[in-house]
């Protein structure tokens, strides 16, 4: 069975696990501790990020590179356009958002989240070893430093990613005011990437990450910001996740 190496708070691997899902492909999900996860996942690919799903032989990495051999092995229920153009736009958005999105909301969200651990901590060790939780509060100074570091969030580029978020918002609410879809008209891997890399900010009822205890009020106020525009991803997660 295809096996999913994964962080469950994770939204890139929420791409992966909506993918699957979409086109009913059972899979089982391997969840790797933040911090641990580098030696697991250096072992069996090239880099340290999830999701890396592994099928058989084939190691695949990234989640955009998930969806082509999904849709190349499981070509019913396509998230690729078949036509050219519309391969290559939805492409696009996916590379697009991928940055937009999915740097920025990450970024964002864990600039304010970091600074308590006690809302961190559950949601990092969320679906992993008993251990997890204990493991993490000991870890937990060397760990902000260390994600800090990694994703370079602060306070400046933390209030910089909130207008990307924005931006990019802007620009996927002014291609739903014309069209259903933000590719043809058929549910495809871009607008599966713009809800699923969105979804920490909009905790639709499919998305499978519990509410955070408390959210803390920059988060809950971009949320709230941005509900009135973000109707067409509750659409999308309710019909198609
Ligand atoms: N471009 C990658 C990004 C994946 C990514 O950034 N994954 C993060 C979790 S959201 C990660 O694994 N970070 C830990 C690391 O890079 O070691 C994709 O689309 O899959």
């Amino acid at each position: 069975m295809i096996k999913l190496y994964q962080f469950p708070i994770s939204h890139f691997c929420e791409k992966a696990r909506w993918a699957l899902q979409y086109k009913g492909v059972p899979y089982e999900e391997i969840n790797v501790m933040p911090g641990q996860h580098v030696s697991v996942i250096k072992k069996i690919a090239p880099k340290s990020h999830v999701p890396v799903l592994v099928d058989d032989d084939k190691v695949i990495q990234d989640s955009a590179q998930i969806l082509d051999y999904l849709d190349e092995k499981y070509p019913e229920k396509s998230l690729t356009p078949v036509n050219p153009g519309q391969k290559a736009a939805a492409i696009e958005w996916e590379r697009y958002l991928n940055g937009e999105f999915g740097i920025h909301v990450r970024r964002y969200c864990y600039h304010w989240m970091l600074k308590s651990p006690s809302i961190t901590i559950p949601l990092l060790a969320h679906k992993g070893p008993w251990y997890g939780k204990i493991m993490l509060r000991l870890m937990y100074p060397k760990l902000e430093k260390l994600m800090r570091k990694g994703m370079n969030i602060n306070e400046e580029t933390a209030a910089e990613s909130r207008q990307h978020i924005l931006a990019a918002l802007d620009r996927v609410a002014s291609q739903l005011d014309k069209q259903a879809y933000l590719v043809g008209e058929s549910f495809s891997r871009a607008d599966l990437t713009a809800a699923a890399l969105l979804a920490p900010l909009c905790s639709p009822a499919k998305y499978p990450i519990p509410e955070a205890k408390e959210v803390p009020a920059p988060i809950e106020e971009l949320k709230q910001e941005i509900q009135p525009r973000v109707q067409w991803l509750y659409r999308w997660y309710d019909q198609y996740r």
